[in-house]
């Protein structure tokens, strides 16, 4: 079996990869990653020298490059992580979102279309379903949620499910979407909330939290991410979406003061700052299709994969002191300076 694994240099994607490596002995890795600030090769050393596994550096959305890849490689099923995945960039600037998130799906079905493929993977979001009311701890998304989107990833994300449900009904490409909920654990890019908070805390810095904090998100440990993606790739129905999620729900603020503990810092330097714009005020997973059809659970427990998360931070300094000591510093200064 060999699969192609898009996105394998970023958080969950490389997660992804060190899982299938370590689950399948006789399966063949081949990871596709353009290598944009948010992918990192160090991230993928331990795989480097594995014989079954191999790096190409491409750009999901160059057709040239992907059609030649798939006619080297010929692989069984295609995974796609790849994709501009933070939302406060896409309020930024939404263009390369729609470029790689909607365009990249495109091209990278196309030449599973002109290849032959045995299933095209798409891994979503739950941002698809936009937000449900902190007043209605009762709502949960289901696969039958209207797609609502707040943001431009997440409406980039939501218009990439549409094609590729739309390639299912028109070329009968044997296609699958998951759509988990927010996922955390090693090798999560430090622009995102948790790492975020835990490399300021370690430097003393503020904490900026976005309006009130009392935003809802549902938290995933990303290993059960993997597992939810392989079992849907080889037992999933093809055509079908499945949501992936462990009801954890949590506030902003109680996830940042729960670092603040851990790290036995003061809560002072928790600093409430201008809230995101459109910002989406909770999201919520039913998982009761992917437990019914599937048999996924999730193993990690929020309070045992966050102390995870943190000591891997604090093992792995140079992975993360390398990235923000680079570009990420104008990022920072761009998004938090006068916020
Ligand atoms: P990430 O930003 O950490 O990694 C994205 C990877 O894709 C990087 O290695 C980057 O170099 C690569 N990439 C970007 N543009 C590319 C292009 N044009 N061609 C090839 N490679 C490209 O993202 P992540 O958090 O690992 O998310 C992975 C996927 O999971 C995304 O599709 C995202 O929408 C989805 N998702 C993420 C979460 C989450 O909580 N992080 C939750 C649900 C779904
Ligand atoms: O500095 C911050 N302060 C803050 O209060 C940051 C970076 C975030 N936040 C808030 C915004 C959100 O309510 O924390 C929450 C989580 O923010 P992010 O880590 O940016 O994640 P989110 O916007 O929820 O999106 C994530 O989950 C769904 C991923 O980045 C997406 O790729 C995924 O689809």
């Amino acid at each position: 079996m060999k699969i192609i694994v898009t996105g394998g240099a970023g958080f969950i994607g490389s997660n992804f990869v060190f899982h299938m490596l370590d689950t399948y002995k006789d399966y063949k890795i081949v990871c596709i990653d353009a290598l944009t600030y948010a992918g990192n090769m160090s991230t993928l050393k331990s795989v480097a020298d594995d014989p079954n596994f191999k790096f190409y550096k491409a750009d999901i959305a160059d057709r040239e490059a992907i059609y030649k890849i798939f006619e080297t490689e010929k692989p069984d099923i295609v995974v796609n992580f790849a994709a501009e995945s933070h939302v406060d960039r896409s309020i930024e600037d939404p263009e390369i979102f729609l470029r790689t998130n909607i365009l990249g799906t495109a091209v990278l079905m196309d030449a599973c279309r002109k290849y032959g493929i045995q299933r095209y993977h798409q891994v979503s979001t739950d941002e698809v379903y936009g937000d449900l009311p902190l007043d209605r701890p009762d709502l949960f998304f289901t696969e039958d949620t209207p797609i609502h989107t707040s943001s431009p990833y997440s409406s980039s994300k939501a218009s990439a499910d549409l094609l590729v449900l739309a390639y299912h009904r028109t070329y009968g490409l044997p296609v699958s979407i998951s759509r988990c909920s927010n996922n955390y654990g090693p090798y999560h890019f430090p622009e995102k909330l948790i790492p975020l908070m835990i490399i300021n805390a370690l430097h003393d810095k503020p904490l900026p939290v976005y309006g009130e904090g009392i935003n809802v998100r549902d938290w995933l440990y990303v290993e059960d991410h993997c597992r939810a993606i392989d079992l849907i790739i080889h037992k999933g129905k093809v055509g079908e979406v499945y949501n992936v999620g462990g009801h954890n729900e949590m506030r902003n603020i109680d996830i940042v003061k729960l670092i603040c503990k851990e790290l036995n810092k003061p809560e002072s330097l928790i600093t409430y700052v201008t809230d995101r714009k459109g910002h989406d005020m909770r999201y919520a997973i039913d998982p009761t299709k992917i437990h019914n059809e599937l048999g996924w659970l999730p193993e990690t427990k929020f309070a045992d994969g966050i102390k995870k998360t943190i000591a891997w931070y604090l093992e792995n300094r140079e992975w993360w002191e390398e990235i923000i000591s680079g570009e990420y510093k104008n990022y920072y200064d761009r998004m938090y300076k006068d916020r």
